[in-house]
């Protein structure tokens, strides 16, 4: 039988399948491999001496570890246009990381009800010109998810963005089973902030979301190497193959397509500075470890 994980605790996992949640334990042979089950795999299980076990763990599409969750395919970037003030760095950290792990992203602009039409389209028209899609919503009020919800369908979707951006309150309007503590402090757990540690997905229109809100910081030079940077710029693509070098990072080669571009104002100059920046980092940690 064929299913999805959809939680895990203290070596037990849930598979959601067509007959309903069942138990399961994973075979020894994935300890001695060093593989660990994860939310949202998906795996095909038997049913031994009444007992759930996890047989096959099928290839991931993707793998995310913060949270840790495979096969995610959407990502709901989500900032607040104001308090706090949109981050743009940042931002464009979440941009690569999704980027790397091949995951389809839509940017949700969120509490526009604080700013003017004006302030909000800038912002917006900021970040549609790298080509992704952005959405303005009021996650308070439940404003401009309707598109949200249909995306969501056939999907594993995370959610990403900094500490106040109003995540869990979107999660909250999405499902009614979520329940996440919102506003900046939980007195309540007196732990100062609401930590679930074990994500769990939950299913929402036809598709998944995971409940636990990911990173709010992250740092990229601990991700990928050097060479793998420029593909996680998407308005870089066209332009890739055509430097003068095979290979060539955009950095301080000649004759560097990209470098043009962002010379005829075609790739933009905040996020080509991004990218050096970054890549900068990534090789001042590559050169570390040697
Ligand atoms: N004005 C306004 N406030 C909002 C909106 N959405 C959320 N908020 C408020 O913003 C605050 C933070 O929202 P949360 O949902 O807790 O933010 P979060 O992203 O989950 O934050 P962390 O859990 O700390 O990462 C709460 O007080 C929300 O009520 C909105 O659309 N407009
Ligand atoms: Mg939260
Ligand atoms: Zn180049």
């Amino acid at each position: 039988m064929n299913g999805k994980i959809i939680k895990g605790i203290g070596g037990f996992y849930y598979i959601k399948t067509e007959e309903g949640l069942i138990e399961c334990k994973a075979r020894g042979i994935f300890r001695h491999k060093d593989i660990t089950p994860m939310v949202g795999d998906n795996v095909t299980i038997k049913i031994e001496n009444g007992k759930g076990v996890i047989e096959e763990i099928h290839e991931r599409k993707s793998k995310l570890s913060r949270p840790t969750v495979a096969n995610v395919s959407l990502a709901f970037i989500v900032f607040a246009v104001k308090s706090p003030d949109i981050n743009f760095d940042l931002l464009n950290k979440f941009l690569i990381l999704c980027e790397y792990n091949n995951i389809e992203v839509i940017v949700c602009l969120n509490k526009i009800d604080l700013v003017s039409e004006e302030e909000r389209d800038e912002i917006k028209k900021r970040i549609n010109d790298i080509g992704y899609e952005v959405l303005y919503i009021n996650a308070k009020e439940g404003l401009g998810i309707e598109r949200l919800e249909e995306k969501i369908q056939g999907n594993i979707t995370v959610f990403c963005g900094p500490s106040g951006a109003g995540k869990s309150t979107l999660i909250n309007k999405l499902s009614s089973k979520a329940h996440m503590e919102t506003g900046v402090v939980s007195e309540k757990i007196g732990r100062g902030k609401h930590t679930t540690r074990h994500s769990e997905l939950i299913e929402v229109s036809g598709g998944y979301i995971v409940d636990t809100p990911g990173f709010s910081t992250l740092e990229i030079k601990d991700l990928m190497d050097k060479e793998s940077l420029k593909y996680c710029f998407p308005e870089f693509t066209e332009y890739n193959d055509k430097c003068k070098y095979r290979g060539c990072l955009h950095y301080k080669e000649p004759s560097c397509a990209v470098k043009e571009a962002m010379d005829n104002e075609e790739v933009n100059k905040y996020r080509y500075n991004f990218y050096i920046k970054t890549l900068e980092e990534i090789m001042k940690e590559e050169k570390n470890k040697w």
